[in-house]
C-alpha cells in the first residue's frame, strides 16, 4: 500500500491527488497506481462530478483535436479511423484460466498470455498524454440498480462521451467507501497519427477479465470498443446479474400511453437494424432507455432501469420528415458529438438525411470527394453507415421523467424483435413466460443482409439480441431467463415483432405501423384487447387493429392487409424450428425445456397444417 501511495503522490499533482484521496478505496488506488506505472502518462486528471471538471474534459477533447467544433453551438465531430468503425468482435476476448471456455460463439484467450500481451501493449502507451480517471454509475445512483465504475482513458473523446451517456459517480464512490464492488476499465487509443487516429489498429485488443470485473481496451477509438460502460460493462453486468438473480439486457425501455393517462412500460431487445431505436423513440410515447436495461424483481414485480442516461445512436436515415424529434435535437444548439459523418462548412451530413448533400468535405477517410475509393478500390460513401450521434437523453422532448428514479419503473411487457421476410407475423404474444423466452427470445433470428430485398435473406441467430455480449454459456443464460419468472406475482407478457415481412420484395407493413402493434400490446397487458390463438402465439383480432390504425395513424386497415400480414406460414415456421433446434443441439447446457417447447410448437404447426393447409389465414381459425 505504501508503494501505491508513493506512486500516486509522485505522479499526480496536489489538486488531483486530493480528489483521488477523498475516495478512501484501496482497490481503486491500486488500480490507478498500476495504470500509471504501466502507461506512464504525462499527467493525470481525476474527474469529479463538479461542473468545472466535466467542462475541462469537454475542452480537452477540443484542445487535443479529438473533437472538432461544428457550426451549431455545442456540436462537435469526432472521427474514428477508417478501419475502426465498429465493435471488433474478433479481438474482443474473455481472459480465462487455461482449459476453460464459455462454449460456442464466445471468444476467449488464455488469461496469462492475454495479460502478458496487455502489459506489453499498455507499456508506456500514455507517455505524451493526459490520463483521465472517471467515476460513473451504471443505472440510477442511490439505487439497487447502481453499479459504480471507474474508467481510465487517455481519450478525452471517450471521457466526454461518458459525460453525455452516463450518470456521474464520484459522489457514489464516496458512498461505497472501501467496497471492492466496482467495474474497472483501462483504455488507451494508443499512438495517434497527425489526424488523431489510432495508428496501431492491427494491435487493437479488448480483453475482459470476468473474475476481476476489469476490462482492457487498446489501440481503438470507436465508442463500442472504448466507452467501458457500454458493451464492455454489459458483459460484466450479465455475470453480476446471474450471481444476484437479476437480468442485464440489450433492451430499450419504452413508456406507452394507454387509455386514461395510463403509462405501461415495455422493454425491447432487437438485433441492430431491426427497428429498436425507432420503437424506443416512438413519437408521443416516453423513452426511458434505448440500449441497455437492468431488470430486477421486487415485491413480486419486475422493475427496470436504464443502465445509461444518454444515446449513442445510429444517425443514418434520420430525417426531418420521418424522425422529427431526434432530427430537431440534432440540428439545434445543445451538446452533441457526431462521429464519422461528412462535414462541410461546419455542417454534419449523413446517409439518408433527406437533404441535398455536398460533393466534398471531411469524413472518416479524411478529405472526401464524391467517387473517392479506398485502398481496396471500394467507393467511399459520404458518411459511414455506422456514423453516430452521442447525446444526453434529457435533450429529448419525450424523455421519461422516471429515468433517474432509483426504484426504476414497473415492467409489464418484453418485446423481442427480429427481421425476416416470410416467417413471423408483425406482432404476436407468447402463450406464457416460458413459451416467450424459448420461442421468441432464445429463437431470435434476423437477416444480416439489411439492404437485400431478396426473399432469401441470410438469417443470423441472436438469442435475446445479446449474443455478442454473452459472458456465460448460452444455455446457462437461457436458463437464467426461465428462472427469472419464479416467485413473481406479475409476470411480464412476452411479445415478438417483425417489421420486415416482404412479398416479391415489397414490405407488407408500413414504417409507422409499429406504433399500432405497441398500442395493441399495451391493451393486451391490461386485458383490453382480444387475441386469436395460433400455433405460434396469440395475434390481434382484425377489429382491434382496424380501430387502432384509425386512432393512432389515421389510416384505413384492410382485411386484405390483415390476412397477408397475420397468416401463419407453416413451412417457414417449421424450418425455423429445425434451424434453432440444430443450433441448440450443439449447446451443451441447453435447458431440456427448450427442446420440449419447440417440439410442442412443431406439433401444433403440423396439426394446424392438416386442418387448414400450409398458409393459414387468421379468419380460418
Ligand atoms: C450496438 O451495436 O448494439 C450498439 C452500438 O448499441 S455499440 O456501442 O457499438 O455496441
Ligand atoms: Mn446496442
Amino acid at each position: 500500500m505504501k508503494h501505491v501511495l508513493n506512486v500516486l503522490k509522485s505522479s499526480i499533482d496536489g489538486v488531483n491527488f486530493t480528489k483521488l484521496m477523498a475516495l478512501g478505496n484501496e482497490k481503486l488506488h491500486r488500480f490507478v497506481a498500476n495504470a500509471i506505472t504501466t502507461c506512464r502518462p504525462r499527467s493525470v486528471f481525476i474527474c469529479t462530478d463538479a461542473p468545472e471538471d466535466i467542462k475541462y474534459i469537454r475542452q480537452l477533447a477540443l484542445d487535443q483535436g479529438e473533437e472538432i467544433p461544428l457550426a451549431i453551438e455545442g456540436h462537435t465531430v469526432h472521427f474514428d479511423g477508417y478501419l475502426d468503425q465498429a465493435r471488433d468482435k474478433e479481438h474482443t476476448r474473455y481472459l480465462l484460466p487455461e482449459g476453460k471456455d464459455l462454449g460456442v460463439n464466445i471468444n476467449a484467450i488464455d488469461k496469462e498470455s492475454g495479460e502478458e500481451e496487455s502489459r506489453m501493449l499498455f507499456n508506456g502507451i500514455m507517455k505524451d498524454k493526459v490520463m483521465i480517471v472517471r467515476f460513473l454509475s451504471l443505472g440510477p445512483t442511490n439505487s439497487d440498480f447502481s453499479i459504480s465504475c471507474c474508467q481510465i482513458t487517455d481519450s478525452a473523446y471517450v471521457a466526454h462521451s461518458e459525460s453525455l451517456l452516463y450518470r456521474p459517480g464520484y459522489e457514489q464512490f464516496k458512498n461505497i467507501g472501501s467496497s471492492k464492488e466496482f467495474f474497472r476499465i483501462l483504455h488507451s487509443a494508443g499512438e495517434l497519427d497527425d489526424h488523431n487516429i489510432s495508428k496501431n489498429i492491427d494491435k487493437r485488443r479488448v480483453y475482459i477479465d470476468l473474475e476481476e470485473e476489469l476490462v482492457y481496451s487498446v489501440n481503438t477509438q470507436y465508442a463500442g470498443n472504448t466507452v467501458g460502460l457500454k458493451k464492455l460493462s454489459l458483459r460484466l453486468a450479465i455475470r453480476k446479474a446471474a450471481r444476484e438473480a437479476w437480468l442485464a439486457e440489450h433492451m430499450f425501455i419504452l413508456g406507452v400511453k394507454g387509455p386514461h393517462q395510463r403509462v405501461t412500460y415495455l422493454t425491447g431487445a432487437y438485433p441492430s437494424m431491426c427497428g429498436k431505436t425507432s420503437t424506443a423513440m416512438l413519437p408521443g410515447e416516453y423513452i426511458l432507455g434505448d440500449d441497455l436495461a437492468y431488470l430486477r424483481k421486487r415485491a413480486g414485480k419486475v422493475y427496470g432501469a436504464n443502465a445509461e442516461s444518454g444515446i449513442f445512436g445510429i444517425v443514418q436515415d434520420i430525417s426531418e420528415k420521418d424522425d422529427p424529434v431526434i432530427y430537431k435535437a440534432l440540428t439545434t444548439p445543445r451538446e452533441v458529438i457526431f462521429s464519422n459523418v461528412l462535414v462541410s462548412d461546419g455542417v454534419p451530413y449523413w446517409l439518408g438525411d433527406g437533404r441535398d448533400t455536398p460533393k466534398r468535405g471531411i469524413n472518416h477517410s479524411g478529405e472526401w470527394f464524391e467517387g473517392k475509393r479506398d485502398a481496396k478500390g471500394n467507393i467511399i460513401p459520404l458518411a459511414h453507415k455506422n456514423a453516430r450521434y452521442t447525446i444526453s437523453q434529457m435533450e429529448l422532448e419525450n424523455c421519461d421523467t422516471n429515468i433517474d428514479n432509483p426504484d426504476g419503473v414497473p415492467i409489464s411487457g418484453i418485446i423481442y424483435g427480429g427481421r425476416d421476410s416470410d416467417i413471423s407475423v408483425p406482432c404476436e404474444e407468447a402463450f406464457d413466460w416460458n413459451h416467450g423466452v424459448i420461442t421468441k427470445g432464445a429463437s431470435l433470428e434476423s437477416e444480416t443482409t439489411a439492404a437485400t430485398l431478396d426473399r432469401e435473406g441470410v438469417l443470423s441467430f441472436n438469442p435475446m439480441s445479446n449474443l455478442d455480449f454473452l459472458s456465460m454459456p448460452i444455455g446457462t443464460y437461457i436458463k437464467m431467463h426461465l428462472d427469472f419468472a419464479k416467485y413473481l406475482d406479475m409476470i411480464p407478457v412476452i411479445f415478438a415483432v417483425n417489421y420486415f415481412q416482404r412479398e416479391k420484395g415489397v414490405y407488407l407493413t408500413g414504417m409507422h405501423d409499429k406504433h399500432v402493434w405497441v398500442k395493441w400490446m399495451e391493451l393486451r397487458i391490461h386485458g383490453e384487447a382480444d387475441a386469436l390463438t395460433t400455433p405460434t402465439g396469440l395475434i390481434p383480432v382484425y377489429e382491434d387493429l382496424r380501430r387502432l390504425f384509425k386512432e393512432v395513424l389515421k389510416k384505413d386497415y384492410t382485411r386484405d392487409s390483415y390476412v397477408r400480414q397475420f397468416s401463419c406460414r407453416v413451412t417457414e415456421n417449421l424450418a425455423k424450428i429445425d434451424r434453432i433446434v440444430s443450433i441448440y443441439n450443439k449447446v451443451a447446457e441447453t435447458p431440456p425445456l427448450l427442446f420440449e417447447l419447440l417440439d410442442e410448437q412443431k406439433q401444433r404447426l403440423l396439426k394446424a397444417r392438416e386442418k387448414y393447409g400450409d398458409r393459414i389465414s387468421p379468419f380460418d381459425y
